[in-house]
């Protein structure tokens, strides 16, 4: 019997080995396979969109081999883990970024190309993952890259929303927001987990239960719903490693409702069972503005109660003392949103695990670490207590014991300073009494991190001032950073050839720091000359389409400035369209043959306002109303020319950066914690136009101010500025071309009223009308050496040569430091 049973264990392993292959031919078969199998096409007639399907399928088994392995290999070694939470991650697209991680792009190209098929085409038959709003989510999904590449035990954890952020639609230069269905067509990138769920309970109350004589709490619920695992696999570059991103998504629960059904109302027990999954189906399209909405909050508690539970349940499959926990488990809080992580965890270590408060406090207090991403006390997440008491009753017991613990600590510490403890409580009396998840993060976390140097100085400085000073060694610093392997390799395949063929090596692609090396051939004509190509090529691709989207045809020697982002009063889409409106007003007065010395622009924006501000929907309308205007007057002519992108995320941004010669990151100093786009310009060769804000301060350090376009006030002459107000006598441009917009000039005056009024002196909070004059300097500056073209190349090369330090690798490194953890690298 045991010689039978080796006999099948043998065949078994001979049937286990047999990783896919990756010669055009297993390509093809695997690909016809998912034509045939997976989406029940004929093998004989299948069009683009099934063919990306397919192709999608077999990328994904090929991750798959590479998941199991790291993940067996994880277990075996069983190092300490890093768990990234997040609210948001905004992915993009997965096929070219798995396949250039897999090192099988050219394989996959060969093999298309023989079924008659082009791989950029099909990669374009890609929807956008869209779970997220902007820049801390983009900063997620970059993150996941890296934790992959360098090879670190991570899980992220998030949510499945089923519609993703809002498409935005123009119509009449007016924003119309849209559902993103998303998951319409389906989804190869993901791993439905039917059988990993866990329960997730709401409301109800607490009561006091009695075991082996100590008196436990125990939580009734009043709902309960269920968690499944949707796995997202992440690759490494140059790794076998990788990694899961597990999103949760809400379903109905099978153990909790069967009395109702037993009530006879069968119709209506199913329908509200199914209100259950209304929990993960969107996201909430405001960046940070917090409302206190009650659904947002089951989300937040949602995917964080699964999250822990995972957590947990891992680490008892491996471990049966807590004590170990923090030897094992290191938890990241990306901003305030999963907060309720750290309540959770109390919760379970002692209303279920029974361990006892101050051992439960004291592992809680080593595993959370905390990033903020906001400088504004606005900013800042309010939780009411009302809506959390029905919520999740036990969690705001847990909430007040803990605030009760820490200020009695504080009063130890700093006396009776009752403004200072109430400003530090967890707790805010007032009209409405909320939980501040801040304050909460920063209690129960080892470290709270800033996301650029300046960030963390205004931090210290304001609204995290108290706390600094009493707790001045958990507060740091991890500049952002971006993938290289996406904003570049992927977004840019001949800029990264031209840069491996220029350092004699791909080993940037992983270490990112050898870009330096390309300081040397900066002035180099041979370089040069590739560069511009490459530049050149890009700018067409983006100027077709641009002229598929809206017909308008733009001159590829023109500069193309581009400002793409969220919209926002701060970011000063404002200031961008007012100095056009300056540029266009010069053109238009100017000597007809003055006009030949204007250097041509092309200004590009693109971005989406958060559905309920107003003023930055008007800012939309103002661009359109600008551009309908200059674009169709023939004096201008292709010296300007102004281009909305629509509906802008990740995949545009991919097209648009590589395709800009100038980009714009303009906000008033103080405001941006780091903002990231601006790395994923540098790295292409975008030359900056910038204020001195968030990260800005630190690329200053890496490519010198003699680099970039830099103006305006810094963050110290802010306060000052506001104060004083600018006298709109003295500066005269910037009240005409406000005037011209006041007037009516561009139509819509009524319309754009309440948008001057924000710049008027007395209210321009952010500075517009001061920084008004270096603006415009900083743009003649600009056109000056765009005439120069070897200078501008040398700048531009320059860019990308000190891009290095803005790679999301470097600032995954610098967490690992904190998170306690080690790199664990696949063997097979
Ligand atoms: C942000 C900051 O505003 C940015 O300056 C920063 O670069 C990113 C990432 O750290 O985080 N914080 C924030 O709430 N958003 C940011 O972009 N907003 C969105 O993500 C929409």
């Amino acid at each position: 019997a045991s010689e039978e049973r080796s006999a099948k264990a043998e065949r078994m392993f001979a049937l286990m080995d047999r990783f896919l292959k990756n010669d055009p031919i297993s390509l093809q078969n695997d690909i016809l396979d998912h034509v045939e199998y997976t989406m029940a096409r004929s093998r004989f007639s299948f069009d683009d969109f099934e063919a990306y399907q397919a192709l999608s399928h077999s990328v994904r088994d090929r991750l798959i081999e590479r998941w199991h392995d790291t993940q067996i290999y994880f277990k075996r070694k069983d190092p300490k883990r890093i768990y990234f939470l997040s609210l948001e991650f905004l992915m993009g697209r997965s096929l070219s970024n798995s396949v250039i991680n897999l090192g099988i792009r050219d394989q996959y190209a060969e093999a298309l190309s023989q079924l008659g098929f082009e791989f950029e085409v099909l990669a374009e038959q890609e929807g956008d993952a869209a779970l997220g709003n902007g820049g801390l989510a983009r900063l997620s999904a970059c993150q996941m890259d890296s934790l992959a590449t360098l090879d670190y035990p991570a899980w992220g954890y998030g949510l499945r929303y089923q519609y993703g952020l809002f498409r935005q639609v123009i119509m009449d230069g007016f924003q119309h927001e849209q559902p993103d269905y998303w998951l319409n067509f389906g989804n190869p990138w993901e791993i439905e987990r039917i059988h990993l769920t866990y329960p997730v309970k709401f409301y109800g109350s607490v009561e006091d239960e009695t075991l082996n004589g100590e008196i436990y709490k125990v939580w009734i619920p009043g709902e309960m719903v269920e968690a499944v695992a949707y796995d997202n696999l992440i690759p490494g570059y140059g790794t076998r490693n990788t990694i899961t991103l597990r999103l949760w998504a809400a379903k109905p629960s099978d153990q909790y409702d069967m009395e109702s059904y037993n009530t006879g109302d069968y119709i209506n027990a199913v329908v509200s069972r199914q209100k259950a999954e209304s929990i993960s189906s969107v996201l909430y399209p405001d960046d940070r503005s917090y409302q206190g909405k009650e659904l947002r909050l089951k989300q937040q508690y949602f995917f964080v109660s699964a999250s822990v539970q995972d957590i947990i349940r891992r680490f008892k499959d491996a471990h049966s003392n807590f004590d170990e926990f923090p030897e094992k488990v290191a938890l990241q809080l990306n901003d305030t949103h999963p907060s309720l992580a750290i309540v959770e965890v109390m919760r379970i270590l002692v209303d279920e695990e029974h361990l006892d408060w101050n051992k439960a406090w004291h592992i809680v207090c080593q595993i959370f670490s905390f990033t903020t991403h906001t400088v504004i006390a606005e900013g800042l997440e309010k939780i009411p207590v009302d809506l959390l008491g029905s919520l999740l009753p036990r969690h705001l017991q847990i909430m007040y014991e803990i605030n009760f613990n820490f200020v009695e600590e504080l009063k130890k510490k700093i006396g009776l300073d009752y403004n200072r403890l109430s400003r530090m409580s967890i707790v805010e009396e007032g009209a409405v009494k909320s939980i501040r998840s801040a304050n909460l993060s920063i209690v129960c976390s080892h470290t709270v991190n800033g996301v650029s140097r300046a960030h963390l100085e205004l931090i210290k400085a304001n609204v995290f001032k108290d706390f600094y000073e009493l707790w001045p060694q958990k507060f740091q610093y991890k500049t952002n950073g971006v993938t290289q392997r996406r904003w570049i390799v992927v977004s840019n395949p001949s800029l990264s050839s031209l840069i491996s063929k220029w350092l004699g090596t791909e080993a940037w692609v992983r270490d990112v720091e050898l870009l330096t090396g390309l300081r040397e051939y900066a002035a180099n004509p041979d370089l040069q000359l590739e560069w511009k190509m490459v530049r050149k090529v890009n700018k067409m691709r983006l100027a077709e389409y641009i002229e598929a989207m809206s017909g308008l045809k733009v001159s590829l020697d023109a500069m193309f400035d581009v400002q793409i982002k969220r919209i926002h009063e701060y970011k000063r889409q404002l200031l961008n369209i007012l100095g056009i409106i300056h540029r266009y007003d010069c053109i238009k007065n100017m000597e007809k043959s003055d006009r030949r010395k204007v250097v041509p622009r092309v200004c590009i924006i693109g971005g989406k306002a958060a559905p309920g501000y107003e003023i930055a929907k008007k800012i939309i309308k103002l661009w359109h109303a600008v551009a309908e205007k200059i674009n169709n007057d023939s004096d201008v002519g292709d010296l300007l020319k102004l281009v909305f992108i629509p509906d802008y995320n990740v995949s545009v941004a991919e097209l648009v950066i590589p395709g800009a010669d100038l980009s714009q990151h303009i906000s008033t100093a103080g405001n941006e914690a780091s903002g990231t786009g601006s790395m994923k310009f540098l790295m292409n060769g975008c030359l900056l136009l910038a204020t001195e804000d968030g990260s800005t301060v630190e690329i200053i350090e890496e490519i010198g101010v003699d680099n970039m376009f830099l103006f305006g006030a810094r963050v110290h002459d802010v306060p000052v500025l506001r104060e004083k107000g600018v006298d709109l006598k003295v500066n005269l441009q910037f009240a005409r071309v406000v005037r011209m917009v006041r007037d009516g000039y561009f139509g819509f005056k009524d319309y754009f009223k309440s948008l001057c009024d924000t710049v008027e002196v007395g209210k321009d909070f952010y500075l517009l009308g001061s920084d008004f004059g270096g603006y415009l300097e900083a743009q003649a500056a600009a056109d000056k050496t765009f005439v120069d073209q070897e200078k501008w190349t040398r700048m531009s090369i320059l860019s990308t040569a000190g891009s290095g330090r803005f790679s999301s690798d470097r600032t995954i490194e610098d967490y690992a430091k904190t998170w306690g953890i080690e790199p664990c690298r696949c063997p097979f």
